[in-house]
């Protein structure tokens, strides 16, 4: 059986990519493809209680080296008791979040040297990155608007403006230094229209193989 593929989806607040994630997977079922959804920082029991220390409010000021490696512990849990089996398995595995969010929110956001973020990157995936990244950009302001009319704000989502320009421009650095893997997705536009992008990205994608 041949490995399944591994895809993430990344962007800003309210970016829409929890949204999105669900019809993502309706295409790949569609395609006949077995499809695993699952989320970060989470995705496991333990993931999940780590998510919630996280993203609550019990823990503001939360040391940046604990806030990182409390992402990292999540993860990888979530790669040794999910996304590893899964791929095995020939399931392709689609997850909200990963690394690159590491790379822009604790990276870009919060100002942590990549470098060691690079190391715990290197320990905790080893050479496992995503075969595909979608990365729905949208202006902060609009973000945080969409995001605010779903929900009460969690633990990031109550930093400041700037915080968002820094993680926003820190991922469209990082989609112009890995362009094989990443592609950028105009999500200021209608829901419909989004969802129609991001078919003919994967169409496209899935043919090229
Ligand atoms: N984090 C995570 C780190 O700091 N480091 C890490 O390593 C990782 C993995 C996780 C938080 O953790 C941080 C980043 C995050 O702050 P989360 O819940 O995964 O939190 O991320 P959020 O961005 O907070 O998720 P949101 O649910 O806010 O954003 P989504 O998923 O991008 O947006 P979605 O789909 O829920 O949509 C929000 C609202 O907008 C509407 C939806 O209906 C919904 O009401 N909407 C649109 N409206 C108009 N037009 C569109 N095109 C729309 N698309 C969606």
């Amino acid at each position: 059986m041949s490995p399944g593929r591994f895809i993430t989806v990344e962007g800003g607040e309210g970016a829409g990519k929890t949204t999105q994630i669900a019809f993502i997977g309706d295409y790949l079922q569609r395609a006949g493809l077995s499809v695993a959804l699952t989320r970060e920082p989470g995705g496991t029991v333990l993931g999940e209680e780590i998510r919630a220390l996280l993203l609550g409010h019990r823990h503001e000021g939360m040391a940046l080296t604990t806030e990182t490696l409390l992402m990292f512990a999540a993860r990888a849990e979530h790669l040794e008791r999910v996304i590893r089996p899964a791929l095995a398995a020939g399931h392709w595995v689609l997850c909200d979040r990963f690394t690159d969010a590491t790379y822009a929110y604790q990276g870009g956001g919060r100002g942590l040297a990549l470098a060691h973020i690079a190391v715990l990157e290197d320990w905790v995936q080893g050479d496992l990155r995503p075969d595909l990244t979608l990365l729905f950009d949208v202006p902060v302001e609009m973000g945080l608007e969409r995001a605010a009319r779903r929900s009460a704000a969690d633990r990031f989502e109550q930093e400041e403006k700037a915080f968002f320009e820094r993680v926003r421009a820190a991922y469209l650095q990082r989609a112009r230094r890995h362009p094989d893997r990443y592609r950028k997705v105009d999500a200021t536009r209608p829901i419909a229209e989004v969802r129609a992008e991001v078919e003919c990205i994967l169409a496209e994608w899935l043919e090229r193989g």
